[in-house]
């Protein structure tokens, strides 16, 4: 083979066999939205169990944030709209962001 064709052939396979990006829905806590209304959130939204979603809401509560999931782009953010449409209708200053994930943290 050519070094062309291995420079070609190399590349396309590290292309290729990059594992796909995911990227973790996170919410910020503040001091407003009630805490049942972020529980509710993570059942109906993430699909937590009653206890899980509890105490996602409380460690959001006390450090600040706290991720909800990982998924694909469009899934996180499909996610966030999600979010951001259920606060916005309740008329509460909930804050959802997505981040990417580091490879080093999955
Ligand atoms: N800090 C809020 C309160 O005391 C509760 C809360 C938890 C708000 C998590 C947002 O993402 C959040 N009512």
């Amino acid at each position: 083979m050519s070094q062309i064709a291995t420079d070609i052939a190399d590349e396309t396979s590290s292309a290729i066999l990059q594992p796909p990006k995911q990227y973790a829905v996170i919410l910020l806590n503040d001091d407003f939205t009630p805490m049942d209304f972020v529980v509710r959130v993570l059942q109906d939204i993430f699909y937590m169990p009653d206890a899980v979603a509890e105490s996602v809401m409380l460690k959001i509560h006390h450090e600040g944030r706290g991720q909800c999931g990982v998924f694909s782009w469009d899934i996180a953010h499909t996610k966030k709209d999600q979010v951001d449409d259920a606060s916005r209708q309740a008329e509460y200053p909930l804050r959802c962001v997505v981040e990417e994930v580091n490879d080093s943290e999955q």
